[in-house]
């Protein structure tokens, strides 16, 4: 009998030959591979919060800054030049203007989210000249790299001194706006980012104008409530595209008998590329994560199994005479 072990899982059927095993273990592998049964069938899986998205005023323990400290998930990458604001934004004092005075200064601090601004005491923009008019430039980071990035969704509300024009997802405008001259710092505006997503470091720009007459009093300043999902590729998955395939495949085959990550085909997490990962990658092949037409793209591009032993083979005759 030249196979030894059947693996049926999730409706795939993988037959791995034993016996033919000539030394290499990557020709063993790619004998398995060949042998796939691909199951064709959808898998669902369910969205990961994603855990590098904050809401300004907190810190990296998730607990509420104090008035005047510096927030570490939101830098300033453009400010009037004759501003005197820096890169860092500060949580704004809640004892002074506009936050001490209510009803008719900024929505009040809470324990979801705090205001910040490019100094800490906006009060002191009293009696000032035109300097902190202009355009402030808000910017979080966030990584997607455990995650499939074009699964990333992201919920959130904000609200701004004095309007807020865009928000950008990687340097892209999305459209969002808080411009609603009755709401300004009275209120929040929902947003949704939807598209956009990369893999690795993402980042979002919150564009935030303070127009107005010198002279005035005049406080600028950003706050931000968000969450975000995506997610978490299958097993097999190692490109994070959302579906098991050929692509996968070539990627575990490159490392195969090496040390690496996930990323290039470290399924179980042991530190290196081997046959039990080739056995996780068979389990799964032909499989997609739900939802969009790129993942359809995805899934069509995968080839037969008959046909992906005849790419493959070139691949292991190289690796067995080199
Ligand atoms: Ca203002
Ligand atoms: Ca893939
Ligand atoms: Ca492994």
């Amino acid at each position: 009998m030249p196979y030894r072990s059947m693996v049926s899982r999730g409706g795939a059927v993988v037959y791995v030959s034993r016996e033919r095993a000539p030394g290499f273990p990557f020709w063993r592998a790619a004998a398995l591979a060949v042998l796939v049964v691909a199951c064709g069938e959808t898998c669902h899986a369910a969205a990961t919060p994603i855990p590098s998205l904050f809401n300004t005023g907190f810190g990296v323990d998730r607990r509420e800054l104090s008035d005047g400290a510096v927030d570490p998930h939101y830098t300033l990458v453009s400010v009037p030049s004759n501003s005197g604001a820096g890169f860092l934004s500060f949580v704004t004092r809640s004892d002074r203007f506009p936050l001490s005075t209510q009803p008719g200064g900024w929505l009040p601090d809470d324990a979801t989210s705090k205001w910040i601004s490019p100094q800490a005491d906006q009060s002191s923009y009293v009696g000032i000249t035109s300097a902190a008019l202009g355009y402030y430039v808000y910017r979080t980071y966030f990584n997607l790299s455990s995650f499939v990035p074009r699964t990333a969704r992201i919920t959130g509300r904000w609200s701004t001194d004095n309007y807020g024009l865009d928000v950008l997802i990687n340097g892209t405008s999305t459209g969002i706006t808080h411009d609603d001259p009755n709401m300004q710092f009275h209120a929040f505006s929902d947003f949704g980012i939807t598209s956009g997503f990369v893999d690795g470091v993402n980042t979002l720009d919150f564009v935030v104008s303070n127009p107005g007459d010198p002279g005035i009093i005049n406080p600028t300043g950003l706050r931000v409530e968000m969450t975000g999902a995506a997610a978490l590729p299958l097993p097999g998955d190692a490109n994070r595209d959302g579906a098991v395939g050929f692509a996968d495949l070539l990627t575990l085959a490159q490392h195969y008998g090496q040390t690496g990550t996930r990323d290039q085909g470290d399924f179980n997490a042991d530190g290196r590329i081997a046959f039990d990962d080739l056995l996780i990658l068979a389990q799964h092949y032909g499989q997609a994560l739900p939802g969009t037409t790129q993942l359809g793209a995805a899934v069509e591009a995968i080839p037969e199994p008959v046909g992906m032993g005849m790419l493959l083979a070139p691949l292991v005759f190289r690796r067995r005479r080199g």
